[in-house]
């Protein structure tokens, strides 16, 4: 995430990870204030054996892009909600990605940030039988806690 306050959202990623077993990393990595800390991250992601990157920023939010230029392991975007637009800049800034560098973008604040645990993992359990079962698992939990009455 590009900076710590970016954790209030970013935190449903990693429930979401420890809910289903995946095992994970969480840093602050700044496109802005920490741009070789940026460039060490995605350009050694690969060789350290990361396998999905998921980024979460707001307001110009570099952080998603930047990494995809640098790594070639799929990289997930987070729209991080910002105090002035709500989040519509950090959505804009991710999404708009030119042909060629993919960010898989997902929505803006606590649903993105739970989303792309959820997209993070169903790419992982690809190769991975183990996970896929978790996550069918978790799918299905969700599907009972769901009420037939609002009351
Ligand atoms: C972005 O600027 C971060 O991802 C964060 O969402 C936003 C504000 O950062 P702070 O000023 O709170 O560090 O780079």
């Amino acid at each position: 995430m590009g900076s710590t306050s970016d954790w209030e959202t970013m935190r449903h990623t990693a429930a979401t990870l420890d809910a289903l077993g995946v095992a994970h990393e969480t840093k602050v990595v700044s496109a802005h204030r920490t741009p070789q800390r940026l460039y060490d991250y995605a350009a050694s992601a690969a060789d350290r054996g990361l396998k999905v990157v998921i980024a979460g920023a707001g307001g110009a939010a570099h952080l998603p892009g930047m990494t995809a230029s640098m790594t070639h392991l799929p990289v997930l975007g987070v729209p991080v909600e910002s105090h002035a637009l709500k989040g519509m800049d950090s959505l804009l800034s991710i999404v708009q990605m030119p042909g060629g560098i993919p960010v898989g973008t997902l929505a803006i604040g606590k649903a993105g940030a739970i989303n792309a645990a959820l997209l993070g993992a169903a790419i992982l359990a690809l190769s991975d039988t183990a996970l896929s079962q978790r996550l069918q698992e978790w799918r299905a939990a969700q599907t009972d806690g769901v009420a037939t009455d609002p009351a």
